[in-house]
C-alpha cells in the first residue's frame, strides 16, 4: 500500500464519494484537488467544506494539466471510466482507479458486496440488519447512498473482526483492482444503465468484476433463477452458493413448506419463515433468501435471522408505503429507475393501480411494461423527459395522461383514484431531469402526499 502523505492526488466529481474520497486523502497528509464540470455556485456548501481542508479546487471543468501533474487519480462512480482526460493521464504513467479500489485498499475487517440491476439497496440494508440483531459487528454503505456513507468514509470505522456490508453499482465494479469481497451477492441482472456501459453484455462483465477478484476459501451468492447470475460462477475462484425462489438447490437456500430453508449436502436448516417477511412483493422473497444466505455464512445463528427477518420493514424509496387516504393507498418507488424495476413493482400489486411513469431516459425498452399495464393499471401519468418516448411504446396499454410532473399527477389521482385503487410512483427512468436524485425525487412525492388534504 503506497504511503499518501505528500502524494499529489486529483479527485474527478464531487459529489458524495468525490467529497468522501478528498475528505480522506486529505486526512492522510496527500496534497490533494478536486476538479467538477458543476461550478461553484451550483456545488454549494461542499465547496467551503473542502477548501477548509486545504483541498485545491478545479471547478466548471479542468484543463488537462491538472490530470497529469498528478501522482494518483481517483474518479467518482457517476464519471464516465473511459472519459478522454483519464484515459490520457494513464497514457502519461498517472495511476487512475474509483472510489470504492481506493477504500478497498485501506478498509479494515471482512466485506459483503451486494450487486444486482434491482434489489441491492434492500437487500444490502437487510443483510446489515440481519448481522446487528445477530450481533456481528457491521456497517453498511457504497452505493445505497443516503443515510449511509460512501465506502470510502467507512474506512475510518472499520475493525478488523467488523463486515462491511457495501452495496456496489455496475460503475464502481467497472473500475475495481484489489477491491475483494469474502461474500460476494449477484441478485439479477437485467438491462440497465446502457446509456453508459452501452451494451447488455458490457453491463454485466462490470458487475462479473465482484466475482473475478474473489479467492478460494470466499463464497459468491448467486440466484440460481437468473442465467447472467449463474454464469458469474465462472468467474469466482470461491465457492458457490445458490439461492433460488423457484426450486431446491444446494449448497444453498430455497423455499420449503413455507420457510426460507438452507441445504447443504441434505442437512437442512430453516432460516425464516416466508410469512413473516413484510416487505412486498415475489422479489423481495428473492432479496430476502440472498440476504438470509449472506447472513448465515457470515455466522449468524439460523435463529437470530429468523427473529430479526419480521423486524425489517421497507427502504425508503423501495416499494414504500406512503398514505392511506381515502381508501387509495399511495406508494413511492422512486428507486425503481429502470424498466425491469417497474415490472417488480407492478407485480407486487394485484389491481387498480396508478402508476407514475417517466424521468429521464436510459435507453430502455418501455414496451416490457405493456402486459402488465394492461392487467393492472386503471392510468398511467406521464412525467418528465421520457414522456413522449414512453407514450409510443405503451399507449396501447392503458390510457396515459400526460401529467408533466410529479406535483400534477398526484393532484390528477387525488381527485380520480376510488377506495381500493393504488397510486404507485414507479418511473421506470432516472430522474436528473427534473430532481437532483431519486431520493430527492421520492422525497417530493412523499411531501405532495402527505399535504393532500383528508
Ligand atoms: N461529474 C463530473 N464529470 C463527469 C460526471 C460527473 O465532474 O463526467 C460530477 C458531477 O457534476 C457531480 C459529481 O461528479 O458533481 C457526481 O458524482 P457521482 O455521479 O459519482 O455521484 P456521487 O454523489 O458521488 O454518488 C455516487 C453514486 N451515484 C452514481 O453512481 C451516479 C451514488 O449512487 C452513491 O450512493 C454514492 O456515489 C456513494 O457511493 C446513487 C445511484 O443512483 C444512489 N447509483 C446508481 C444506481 O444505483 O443505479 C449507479
Amino acid at each position: 500500500m503506497r504511503p499518501l502523505e505528500k502524494m499529489r492526488a486529483l479527485v474527478v466529481g464531487l459529489g458524495r464519494s468525490g467529497e468522501a474520497a478528498a475528505a480522506f486523502l486529505a486526512a492522510r497528509g496527500a496534497r490533494v484537488s478536486v476538479t467538477d464540470t458543476k461550478s461553484e455556485e451550483k456545488l454549494g456548501a461542499v465547496v467551503e467544506r473542502m477548501r477548509s481542508m486545504g483541498v485545491g479546487l478545479h471547478l466548471g471543468g479542468t484543463d488537462l494539466k491538472v490530470f497529469a501533474d498528478q501522482d494518483l487519480v481517483v474518479v467518482s462512480p457517476g464519471v464516465p471510466w473511459d472519459l478522454e482526460r483519464l484515459v490520457e493521464a494513464r497514457a502519461r504513467g498517472v495511476e487512475v482507479i474509483g472510489e470504492v479500489e481506493l477504500a478497498a485498499r485501506y478498509l479494515r475487517g471482512s466485506v459483503i458486496g451486494v450487486t444486482g440491476a434491482n434489489g441491492k439497496t434492500t437487500t444490502t440494508a437487510l443483510i446489515g440488519h440481519l448481522l446487528s440483531q445477530g450481533g456481528v459487528p457491521v456497517q453498511v454503505g457504497g452505493n445505497i447512498g443516503a443515510p449511509y456513507p460512501p465506502m470510502t468514509a467507512m474506512v475510518e470505522t472499520s475493525t478488523p473482526e467488523m463486515w462491511n456490508v457495501v452495496e456496489l453499482s455496475s460503475f464502481q465494479l467497472e473500475s475495481i483492482e484489489t477491491f475483494r469481497a469474502q461474500i460476494a451477492v449477484a441478485l439479477n441482472v437485467t438491462p440497465d444503465h446502457l446509456d453508459r456501459h452501452t451494451t447488455f453484455e458490457g453491463y454485466a462483465a462490470a458487475k462479473a468484476k465482484l466475482f473475478s477478484t474473489q479467492e478460494p476459501g470466499d463464497v459468491a451468492v448467486l440466484n440460481a433463477d437468473d442465467a447472467t447470475c449463474v454464469s458469474y460462477r465462472s468467474h469466482t475462484r470461491g465457492e458457490t452458493v445458490w439461492f433460488s425462489r423457484t426450486h431446491p438447490v444446494s449448497p444453498g437456500v430455497s423455499v420449503e413448506g413455507g420457510w426460507i430453508v438452507w441445504d447443504r449436502t441434505g442437512a437442512r436448516t430453516r432460516l425464516a419463515e416466508v410469512a413473516s417477511i413484510l416487505i412486498r412483493g415475489a422479489h423481495n422473497l428473492e432479496n430476502t433468501l440472498a440476504a438470509t444466505a449472506a447472513a448465515y455464512l457470515a455466522g449468524v445463528a439460523p435463529e437470530s435471522i429468523c427473529r430479526a427477518v419480521p423486524l425489517f420493514r421497507a427502504v425508503e424509496h423501495r416499494l414504500e408505503f406512503v398514505r392511506r387516504l381515502r381508501g387509495v393507498d399511495y406508494y413511492n418507488d422512486s428507486k425503481a429507475t429502470n424498466v425491469d424495476a417497474t415490472v417488480k413493482a407492478l407485480e407486487a400489486f394485484e389491481r387498480n393501480l396508478w402508476v407514475i411513469l417517466g424521468g429521464k431516459d436510459k435507453g430502455s425498452d418501455y414496451t416490457v411494461l405493456r402486459d402488465l399495464l394492461r392487467q393492472k393499471a386503471r392510468g398511467v401519468l406521464l412525467v418528465g423527459a421520457a414522456a413522449p418516448l414512453i407514450r409510443a411504446q405503451v399507449s396501447d396499454a392503458a390510457p396515459l395522461l400526460e401529467a408533466g410532473t410529479i406535483e400534477r399527477a398526484v393532484s390528477y389521482t387525488a381527485e380520480h383514484a376510488v377506495p381500493g385503487d393504488t397510486v404507485l410512483l414507479a418511473p421506470a427512468c432516472a430522474s436528473f431531469d427534473q430532481f437532483e436524485n431519486y431520493e430527492h425525487r421520492g422525497k417530493v412525492f412523499k411531501q405532495l402526499v402527505e399535504a393532500l388534504p383528508e
